[in-house]
Formats: C-alpha cells, sequence, structure tokens
C-alpha cells in the first residue's frame, strides 16, 4: 500500500537580509524555496527595503513568501534553516546582521510553542517589515489596526 500523503498546508514565511547583495539574496532563495521537495512557492511579495529594527549595520532587504507544504511545521523550519546555511549564515549573537534570515510566520491555522519553533512568530505583529508584505500578499491575515500600529517604521517597496 502507498503510504497516505501528507495534506498540503499553506504557510508563510519572512525573508531578510542585510548583507550583500540581499536583492539578489532574496531571488535566490525563493528559487530554492521552489526547489525543496515537499515545498511549493505560490505567492512572493515585492522586495521591500526596511529600516534595521532591533538590529545594527544597513537597510535590510525584507519579503514574504506563500508556500504549500506538505512538510511538518518542524520539517518546514529545518528546511529553511539549510537555505540560510547555503547562504553562509552565521550567528554571532541574536539580531546580528545576516546574509539571509528565514522565518516560520504561520503554518497553516497551527499554534506551536515548542523549544525550537514558536507559530504564529511571536514578533510578526510588531513589525512593518513582516506585516506590509504579507498584507500584500495574505490581506486576510492582517487586521487594518495591526497595520495602523507599525505605520511610524521605515519601509518602501523597491
Ligand atoms: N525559532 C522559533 N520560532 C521560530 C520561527 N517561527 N521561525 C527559533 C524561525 N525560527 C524560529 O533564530 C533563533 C531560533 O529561533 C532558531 O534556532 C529557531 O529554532 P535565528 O534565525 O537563528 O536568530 P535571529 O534571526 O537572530 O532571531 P530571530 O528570532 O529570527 O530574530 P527576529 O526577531 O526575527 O529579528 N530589521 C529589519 N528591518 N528587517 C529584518 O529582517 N530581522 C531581525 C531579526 C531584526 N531586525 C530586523 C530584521
Ligand atoms: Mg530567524
Amino acid at each position: 500500500m502507498k503510504p497516505a500523503q501528507r495534506p498540503e498546508v499553506t504557510a508563510y514565511v519572512a525573508l531578510g537580509a542585510n548583507l550583500g547583495d540581499a536583492a539578489q539574496t532574496l531571488r535566490d532563495a525563493l528559487h530554492r524555496l521552489d526547489h525543496t521537495p515537499g515545498l511549493r512557492l505560490i505567492h512572493a511579495s515585492s522586495l521591500y527595503r526596511t529600516a534595521p529594527i532591533d538590529s545594527s549595520g544597513p537597510d535590510y532587504l525584507n519579503a514574504v513568501a506563500e508556500v504549500s507544504t506538505t512538510l511538518t511545521a518542524p520539517a518546514l523550519l529545518a528546511a529553511l534553516q539549510a537555505i540560510e546555511l547555503a547562504h553562509g549564515r552565521e550567528r554571532p549573537y541574536r539580531n546580528a546582521p545576516r546574509t539571509l534570515d528565514l522565518d516560520l510566520l504561520l503554518y497553516g491555522d497551527a499554534r506551536i510553542e515548542s523549544p525550537a519553533l514558536t507559530v504564529p512568530h511571536p514578533r510578526m505583529g510588531e513589525r512593518a517589515f513582516v506585516l506590509v508584505p504579507l498584507a500584500e500578499i495574505a490581506p486576510n491575515t492582517v487586521s487594518p489596526d495591526a497595520l495602523l500600529s507599525v505605520q511610524g517604521q521605515s519601509i518602501n517597496r523597491i
């Protein structure tokens, strides 16, 4: 008998980079997402130039991707971390400038709190660099109030 296929889940991934050729890095990360077994890229937002929040270094480029996946949430996180590593991501300290950061924002309507994974992402509601690109591709997931609360943060679509 064939093993049962896991159902497809819609998930949202935040992409951020502020070292090196950030635009090229984000495009390559989107390509890798689409070519990871068990993952399909459904929509990618525009790229946005954003000022660092609780971080240092040059401006970031940020985007959000909608994926459809048969991976479990921990397996999806592992796939994201493998793509970060392929881009030479180092973790000298929390919120350090980074060649590539991939965060899992939403995994269906799941609520997950394990030592390695919290979903929805705990800081997504405070950040224009997440909410604005997410609202571009999935307006139903972001409330107008949430967008209003981050409107003071610098973000420009490129
Ligand atoms: N982890 C737990 N939940 C998740 C999740 N939902 N998605 C754990 C991804 N990872 C999750 O992450 C540390 C650990 O979080 C992982 O081992 C994983 O098990 P990390 O990527 O190694 O470290 P980090 O990036 O320094 O932390 P994090 O939590 O991604 O940082 P933040 O809070 O997301 O902030 N300003 C601008 N303008 N643009 C940015 O993109 N990014 C940050 C990072 C700060 N300021 C920024 C930006
Ligand atoms: Mg991260």
